[in-house]
């Protein structure tokens, strides 16, 4: 049986922190679903179409990786794509309370759906989505913190 993944996030945008989480979550999977998902508490920069775009290009190299976009529920799609786990990725103590509740929330949808902690690498420990778009809008230099077609975009976004 295929051992099935998902790895959802808002990715406004992708950054390399995420892309670390990623191939690492896809070495272990035989097949990792990357997924863009609405944030309710969130309000994004880029489209869903957008964010979809850069993650393909971002992810193409990686094996086993397909990149998607679902309106609904976390769980939904997990069993719309027959996932098995949930990867997620943990930066410091911040995200733990966070992660802590969604994932009881998940557990509460659906007993069957595991999720999976992947500790960032330290390089990568204070790098956020919204950092990067911060820094991004006064001009400085973010090629090392996200892949090349997102710092592009960023300096498009930032015109
Ligand atoms: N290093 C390691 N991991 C990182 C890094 C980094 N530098 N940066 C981010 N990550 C991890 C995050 O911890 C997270 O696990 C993942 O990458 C994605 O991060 P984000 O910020 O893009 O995504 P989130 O946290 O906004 O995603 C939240 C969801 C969209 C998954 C959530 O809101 C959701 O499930 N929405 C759908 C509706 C639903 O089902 N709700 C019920 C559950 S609350």
């Amino acid at each position: 049986m295929e051992r099935i993944a998902i790895c959802p996030g808002s990715f406004d945008p992708v950054t390399n922190g995420h892309i670390d989480i990623i191939t690492r979550g896809a070495r272990i999977f035989d097949k990792l679903y990357v997924v863009v998902l609405n944030n309710e508490s969130k309000h994004p920069l880029f489209t869903v179409e957008e964010r979809v775009y850069l993650l393909k290009e971002a992810t193409k190299g990686i094996p086993k990786v397909e990149v998607d976009s679902y309106g609904g529920l976390l769980v939904d799609y997990a069993k719309k794509v027959g996932a098995i786990a949930n990867i997620r990725g943990l930066r410091a103590v911040s995200d733990f309370e966070y992660e802590m509740s969604i994932t009881a929330m998940n557990r509460l949808l659906d007993q069957q759906l595991e999720t999976f902690f992947i500790m960032t690498r330290n390089q990568y420990s204070f790098l956020s989505s919204s950092i990067v778009k911060e820094v991004a809008r006064h001009g400085a230099d973010i090629s090392e913190l996200v892949p090349e077609v997102v710092a592009n975009a960023l300096r498009d976004k930032n015109k």
